[in-house]
């Protein structure tokens, strides 16, 4: 068995998070996270907080387990859904894409535990300041919003530079590279792409088709011009998006080419005109599962190589 100061710190019996995705990860995916004994995450990035009461009291109903939301700073909605979370006494927030400060003597005061995703170390440090009680360092191989450091490179800096726990995020979808996240000095691990073929997971048959026909290169990473990379699959959408920026598209458009893109994919299960966001790892995700079995096949994997790391030692 893997126990580590995350499962202390947040009453959980295994070191996952399931990744807080925008338009995808809702009360039915998070509840089923937590019964297996990570930490689910609803996420309340596309929300306004009436939709996102009713998820964390549906995920209630469905799970007496400690979950998490996920709330995106630059979310319209953020004011609100940060009143939310103290009236439901929602145990955990991950925030993602700014800081939280503002929000967090309210959060403090009603208990609730504040985790930042952080893309830096510098960002790392000021989080830390700020009181987080752990950080979500997130390498660049992740889907969605990312940053400019890989995980490898990433999580032992900002393992160095902080007090607080650790938890590794981006490139993570097996066994292997949950045990080389807690041989970098994380202590838990935040994984998305895997849970999007989970069978909880409520997104488009289009959306799940795609990652599970998959392989090593079919990300891309498009928005670097108006600084705001995101990963997603290579699909016409995301293709078209690349070749507006290399031919000189002003932020303006770019922004409106990519307005609700996201939506068209994990809703409707656009294939031409959707941004179906995903990690580096999705060309390792080959089946659908339950989340229960996508957990165990985590640790399972992780113990197995973790039993065997010395094997080496002279
Ligand atoms: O937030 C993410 N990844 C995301 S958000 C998202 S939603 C979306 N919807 C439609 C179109 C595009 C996106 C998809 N993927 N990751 C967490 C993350 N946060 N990574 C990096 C940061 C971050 C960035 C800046 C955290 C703090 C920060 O602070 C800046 C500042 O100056 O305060």
């Amino acid at each position: 068995m893997i126990k580590t100061p995350l499962c202390d710190l947040l009453g959980i019996e295994k070191p996952i998070f399931q990744g807080g995705m925008a338009w995808i990860a809702d009360a039915g995916l998070a509840s089923a996270v937590s019964n297996a004994g990570g930490l689910g995450i609803i996420s309340a990035m596309n929300a306004n907080a009436d939709w996102l009461r009713g998820q964390i009291c549906e995920c209630k109903r469905q799970t007496d387990k400690p979950f998490g939301v996920n709330i995106m700073l630059q979310s319209p909605f953020a004011d609100g859904v940060a009143k939310v979370v103290v009236e439901e006494k929602v145990p955990v927030v991950v925030t993602g894409a700014g800081n939280p400060a503002k929000y967090m003597k309210d959060w403090e005061a009603a208990d609730i535990k504040v985790i930042p995703v952080v893309s830096s170390v510098a960002l790392a440090r000021l989080l830390q300041r700020v009181g987080a009680c752990a950080v979500v360092a997130e390498g660049g191989e992740s889907g969605g919003h990312i940053g400019d450091v890989s995980t490898i490179v990433l999580v032992p800096q900002v393992v160095d530079a902080l007090k607080i726990p650790v938890i590794a995020a981006g490139g993570i979808a097996d066994g292997r590279q949950v045990a080389a996240a807690l041989m970098l000095g994380a202590v838990g691990v935040q994984v998305g792409t895997r849970f999007l073929v989970a069978k909880e997971c409520s997104v488009s048959k289009e959306y799940k088709k795609r990652i599970l026909k998959a392989n090593d290169l079919s990300t891309i990473v498009t928005g670097r011009s108006m600084n705001g990379a995101v990963r997603c699959l290579k699909t016409p959408f995301s293709q078209r998006f690349l070749k507006a920026e290399r031919e000189g598209a002003k932020p303006e458009e770019l922004a409106r080419m990519g307005a609700g893109s996201l939506r068209k994919a994990a809703v409707d299960g656009n294939y031409q005109d959707g941004s179906f966001m995903a990690g580096e790892v999705a060309g390792m995700v080959k089946k659908e599962q339950t989340a229960q079995e996508i957990v165990d096949d985590l640790m399972n994997g992780a113990e197995a190589c973790l039993k065997g790391a010395s094997r080496w030692l002279a």
